[in-house]
């Protein structure tokens, strides 16, 4: 299983390379490592295990961030009615809202081990087209969290990091955009 062992850390020059793009269909390789990314998401959300393992209770997880640049995210959000499971190849924001938003708390990432404070503008609404597991063709429209979540991995993709959207001047200034503006 991976571990936070695994988890590739800021400095690391993966994490600003622009990962390359899976050739579809996927290699029994690739699918593997993302059920693995999967898997871990999943773990480090159980008290049990995490705690065993010391693992961050992640929402998201990008392949750069286990050394591996290709394009590949799994995501992991279990909400009330529904839990958001995307194991992805290739994602890509083929449209999004003009409306922004962001987390009120800041973002965080498995691979940085500081705080770093100020509101991250992400999209409100984005349709996301990529591959699931089986190589097929999906399209995601996602809003609140997920969103969210799925703007941070596919930033990782392109080598950008959740610090690189915080307002210089004043990193709690209200992004653009967003309905409380
Ligand atoms: C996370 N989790 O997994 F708003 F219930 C973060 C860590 C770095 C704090 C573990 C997280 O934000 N959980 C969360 C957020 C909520 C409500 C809630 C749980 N990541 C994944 C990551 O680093 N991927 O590369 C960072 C998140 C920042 C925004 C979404 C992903
Ligand atoms: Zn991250």
């Amino acid at each position: 299983m991976l571990t936070m062992d695994d988890i590739v850390r800021e400095g690391n020059p993966i994490l600003r390379a622009v990962a390359q793009e899976v050739v579809m269909p996927p290699t029994h390789e690739e699918k593997e490592t993302l059920k693995k990314m999967r898997e871990f998401l999943i773990n480090s959300q159980d008290d049990e295990i995490a705690e065993k393992y010391k693992l961050r209770a992640g929402i998201g997880l990008a392949a750069p961030q286990i050394g591996i640049s290709k394009r590949m995210i799994a995501v992991y959000i279990p909400e009330e009615d529904k839990i958001h499971d995307y194991t992805l190849f290739n994602p890509k924001i083929i449209s999004h809202s003009v409306e922004n938003t962001y987390l009120e708390g800041g973002e965080g990432c498995l691979s940085v081990d500081r705080e770093v404070p100020g509101y991250v503008p992400r999209h409100a609404r984005v349709k996301v087209k990529a591959y699931n597991i089986d190589g097929k063709e999906i399209t995601l429209k996602l809003k609140g969290l997920p969103a969210i979540a799925i703007q941070h991995e596919i930033d990782h993709l392109d080598g950008i990091m959740f610090y690189d959207h915080i307002n210089k001047e004043n990193p709690f200034a209200i992004p653009d955009h967003c309905p409380t503006n």
